[in-house]
């Protein structure tokens, strides 16, 4: 670590290094360093105790997709969903931007763990970082200092990340990643994704690299322990496109909690898995605090997140009260008087929004009431179900169930997903987002998938798959179904078919609730209501085949055959031509 930390020095040339070592004396140091380098400041000491406002540079608020790019000698390698960059390229291309970025700065040092301090599926990643805010961030969502050092002992197994907010000028910024190398250079940004570099580009990135050359899983999933009346908890992972609802789902207060059903947290975006001992597939939340977004987070809709951020929370980018609150829309009161935007400007109704869409808060897991008691638990825990899902405003059905894990697989490998503000570009534009991995994956698309579909056969109790949509719009406009903590009755419905009770009618693209196995009760959903939210429209779906069609012939004959099988077995059912299995 030390060689490394000394060639990240040489090209970058701070004044000064600080190694963290973690301590809660560091962490007020460096967040004075913040207050005075950067646009943030103290909030209401009082009412958000120890909770700060940190305001990012107006042109760079989300991940920049089209500035992040996989290197690998060869351009198949990473496939027609990634941005490619030739490594030796890459090197020369972000070193002279790299070169001296650090002049007059400090370079802070961050050894972390993603995974539970004593998880022999944790791993170490070290990044070196010339932004204070990065630091009290990666604090929050990782474990840092000595528990890293001393994890780490002699050892070079770690995964270095280099960082720099360079001048935060679009133009000048390059998130690169060196799989092979497992060498991770981000310049030019401070926020998110694109910063903080544990996250999207070590534990999706470089760890879905490494994962299928050793023989696991990374992904873009959130985990989540569903108790039932007995007692009993069952546990499953799901992937859902960025800003589409993992947290919410993972920390949700139970609609049915007065019939014994409730939802507890193990992770809220990100899931490493491996295969365990006795055949069933083991996850661990490699994260160790929240990233969450701010706007429509409230008491209504998130009860739990909003009793964890009343302290020791860093919002970013979102507006603030005359009395130093935090506040956005969707918080579940009016603009207040003397609103102060995510900008610093006095709120104007005209200009629109007071938080950036992509606003968000950096809250530690444990401060969550729903934190599951085996949210460090080493060996992980053990998955059920898997459920894909994103925004379709119309397509797709409230649930429906894979009819095997190949099947499954496919469906994962067909999502798509209106896009949200957490990228850059956009907003609305459906996009295919496979297995919500789209901008997380390190390496070629459809080798992914034939990862999956290997993995399948190596999982002796694999997971039962799973889509669902919380937002098909109805003819008006709205969202068919009211979302958050309702969704339970969707999670017990899959919880009893993983149990094999529930019963589910046959259709061509798998197996949807009858009438009578949702419960519905208390919901006051019209039967019109309904049956649009569980209508599969042939029209439409010949035309999202149609599509499916055109992406998968992006891979080439890279595209696993049995995907190909799978797109023919859905057209032959919609024609009619064989029943569903
Ligand atoms: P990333 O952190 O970007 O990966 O996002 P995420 O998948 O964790 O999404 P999150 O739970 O933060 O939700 C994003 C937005 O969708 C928020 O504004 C939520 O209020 C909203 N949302 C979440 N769940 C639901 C739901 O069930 N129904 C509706 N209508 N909106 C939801
Ligand atoms: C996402 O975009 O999926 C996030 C936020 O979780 S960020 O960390 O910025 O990638
Ligand atoms: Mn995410």
């Amino acid at each position: 670590m030390e060689a490394w930390v000394d060639q990240a020095a040489q090209l970058a040339k701070p004044d000064r290094i600080v190694v963290c070592d973690g301590s809660e004396g560091e962490n007020q140091a460096i967040l004075r360093e913040m207050v005075q380098h950067s646009d943030s400041f103290e909030l209401n000491p009082k009412t958000y105790p120890n909770c700060y406002l940190h305001r990012s540079s107006p042109s760079d608020v989300a991940r920049t997709e089209h500035l992040t790019f996989i290197c690998m000698p060869e351009k198949e390698d990473v496939g027609p969903t990634n941005n490619w960059m030739d490594p030796g390229g890459a090197k020369y291309k972000i070193g002279a931007l790299l070169n001296g970025a650090m002049r007059g700065r400090t370079m802070y040092v961050v050894p972390y763990i993603m995974g539970p301090a004593n998880s022999p599926l944790s791993k170490v990643g070290v990044e070196a970082t010339d932004s204070p805010y990065v630091v009290a961030n990666m604090r929050i969502m990782a474990r840092i200092g000595k528990v890293a050092i001393d994890r780490l002992g002699n050892s070079t197994d770690f995964v270095p990340g280099l960082h720099s907010l360079g001048d935060l000028d679009p133009l000048r910024r390059y998130i690169v990643h060196f799989p092979e190398e497992r060498l991770i250079w981000s310049v030019g940004s401070g926020y998110g994704g694109n910063a903080l570099l544990g996250k999207k580009c070590f534990a999706l990135r470089i760890a879905s690299y490494m994962a299928r050359q050793q023989g696991w899983m990374a992904e873009h999933m959130l985990i989540l322990g569903l108790e039932s009346p007995g007692g009993k908890v069952t546990y499953m992972a799901a992937a859902f496109p960025s800003a589409c609802g993992k947290t919410n789902l993972a920390m949700m207060v139970s609609a049915l909690e007065a019939q014994g059903y409730r939802v507890w947290t193990v992770g809220d975006d990100i899931a490493w898995m491996h295969i365990g001992s006795d055949g069933y597939l083991q996850a661990i939340n490699p994260e160790a605090g929240f990233f969450g977004v701010a706007p429509g987070t409230s008491m209504k809709t998130n009860p739990n997140v909003m009793r964890a951020i009343n302290r020791n929370t860093i919002f970013t980018n979102v507006g603030v009260t005359p009395n130093g609150e935090p506040w956005w829309e969707g918080i579940g009161t009016e603009h207040p008087m003397g609103l102060i935007t995510w900008r610093g400007e006095r709120w104007d109704p005209a200009k629109g929004a007071a938080a950036h869409p992509n606003s968000r808060y950096t809250v530690a897991a444990r401060q969550s009431p729903s934190i599951s008691p085996r949210f460090e638990d080493p060996e992980g825990v053990p998955i059920s179900a898997f459920i894909f899902g994103g925004r379709r405003a119309r397509l797709a059905p409230l649930v429906y169930e894979a009819f095997d894990w190949r099947h499954g697989v496919y469906i994962g490998a067909t999502m798509a997903s209106e896009t949200t503000a957490a990228a850059t570009g956009d907003v609305g534009i459906t996009r295919r987002d496979p297995m919500a991995m789209l901008p997380f994956c390190g390496y070629n698309m459809a080798d992914y998938f034939e990862h999956w579909l290997a993995m399948g056969k190596r999982i002796l109790h694999p997971p039962k798959i799973f889509h669902v949509n919380w937002f098909r719009k109805g003819a008006d406009g709205r969202f068919l179904w009211p979302g958050y903590g309702e969704n339970v009755r969707v999670l017990k419905w899959i919880l009893e078919r993983v149990e094999g009770t529930a019963q589910a009618e046959e259709t061509p693209i798998g197996f949807v609730p009858t009438r009578n196995s949702l419960t519905l009760d208390g919901l006051n959903l019209s039967s019109d209501t309904l049956r649009e939210l569980f209508r599969v429209e042939a029209d439409d779906w010949e035309l999202d085949l149609a599509d499916t069609r055109e992406f998968f012939g992006k891979f080439g004959r890279r595209l696993p055959q049995a995907l190909q099988e799978e797109y023919q077995g859905v057209v032959r059912r919609f024609e009619g031509a064989i029943p569903a299995r």
